[in-house]
């Protein structure tokens, strides 16, 4: 921790300290209602590898179309009951992949497992996703700051899993205008963001240029909800 601090001292940000193991990583207080479990995802990398080739085979990553026309950066997928979809029409959660006329994949039994765990780590004793997103970051993607909240449940958390080239989390407050914290998230960290955290703004930065064994120069997101 004391070179982390000398750096912050010579004014380097903290992508540029990221530390090699996530436990050694700083202990970022992300605020009432939110859980930061460095590593959590760790004994799940080979299930959630299998796991995420699978469901990226029956439906392929895809840039999809804001409403307003213009094409996101960060690549996505999802399984279980709905997926969420973006187009020039707006954006919703639907049970049908729009790219192919069928059902998503069936969220694999370790996707499931993993986010329950977490959930119930963090308090969340009976959290059931119907929906796992993924969100693939190529070098230079990133997501701009938004609420989440097409989501029926906001009593629901939603479970965020990090893998392969690390990244800098955005956490804004309840108005699109409050400075965000950066908080470097490495692969394997898991965050539940529930109750008072729910509706804050948040995002991802430019991702960096790096390889990871993991991904190789991506990072993929999962994140867990409740959608309907
Ligand atoms: C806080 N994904 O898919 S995960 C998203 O890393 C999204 O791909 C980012 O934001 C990613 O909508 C961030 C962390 C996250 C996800 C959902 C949240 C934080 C959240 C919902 C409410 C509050
Ligand atoms: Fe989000």
């Amino acid at each position: 921790m004391g070179a982390r601090r000398a750096a912050a001292a010579d004014g380097l940000n903290a992508a540029e300290t990221l530390p090699l193991f996530s436990g050694d990583a700083a202990p970022a207080d992300l605020g009432p209602g939110a859980a930061l479990l460095r590593g959590f995802a760790l004994p799940f990398e080979n299930a959630l590898a299998a796991a995420d080739t699978g469901v990226a085979a029956s439906a392929p990553f895809r840039h999809m179309l804001t409403p307003g026309g213009f094409r996101m950066s960060v690549a996505m997928t999802a399984c279980g009951d709905c997926g969420w979809v973006s187009s020039e029409s707006g954006y919703r959660y639907s049970a049908v992949d729009p790219d192919s006329g069928r059902p998503w994949p069936r969220m694999p039994e370790a996707f499931f497992e993993l986010a329950r765990g977490a959930a119930e780590r963090a308090g969340y004793s009976a959290f059931t996703p119907d929906s796992c997103l993924i969100n693939r970051y190529s070098p230079g993607a990133r997501l701009t700051l938004h609420q989440d909240r097409d989501e029926r449940d906001f009593s629901q958390p939603i479970v965020s899993v990090s893998l392969g080239v690390p990244a800098t989390f955005l956490w804004g407050g309840m108005r699109r205008k409050d400075r965000p914290l950066r908080v470097p998230l490495v692969h394997g960290d898991v965050v539940v963001f529930g109750g008072a955290a729910r509706r804050r703004y948040h995002g991802v930065a430019r991702l960096a240029a790096a390889a990871h064994v993991f991904a190789g120069v991506a990072r993929v997101n999962l994140t867990f909800r409740r959608a309907l």
